[in-house]
């Protein structure tokens, strides 16, 4: 049976392809969502992807990936740099995470540098553009099976 992997999107991330094409791509969220959905089926994983502006939607989100889900790829967009309750709701967590980044964020402004999430992630994908998310579910799948919800 397949299970669950929660793709969770963080904010300003329902923008993509409409500003900052340079450096994250014409891709929109609705192309990533179609690329997901269409990985998931080659790797029998049931995906459910979503995306919020609001850092306390994202950490409620976490509590129920933990309680129906046996993994979670999360973008958590600007929160990655400012978000100790991110840290605290991934942590709490017995499910594999994936962070995962459009952009090379070390490669950009200095406060992109540091992620509160990376320490309490299983992994961490960033600098591949949308591919990154294809890359992302085919990690986890094997973890998450394990995991197995
Ligand atoms: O590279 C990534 O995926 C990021 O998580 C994207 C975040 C950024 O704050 C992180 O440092 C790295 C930004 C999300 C998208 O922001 C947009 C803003 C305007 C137009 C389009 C996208």
């Amino acid at each position: 049976m397949a299970v669950t992997v929660f793709i969770l999107n963080g904010p300003n991330l329902n923008l993509l392809g409409q500003r900052e094409t340079a450096i994250y791509g014409d891709v929109t969220l609705a192309d990533i969502e179609a690329q997901c959905a269409e990985a998931a089926k080659r790797l029998d994983l049931s995906v459910d992807f979503r995306q919020t502006n609001h850092e306390g939607e994202l950490i409620d989100w976490l509590h129920e990936a933990g309680r129906v889900a046996s993994g979670v790829v999360i973008n958590p967009g600007a929160y990655t740099h400012t978000s100790i309750a991110l840290h605290d709701a991934i942590r709490a967590l017995s499910v594999p995470v994936i962070e995962l980044h459009l952009s090379n964020i070390f490669a950009r402004e200095s406060f992109r540098h540091h992620s509160y999430v990376s320490p309490s992630a299983t992994g961490i994908i960033c600098g591949l553009g949308a591919q990154g998310y294809t890359l992302a579910l085919e990690a986890i799948q094997p973890m998450a099976s394990a995991a197995g919800t």
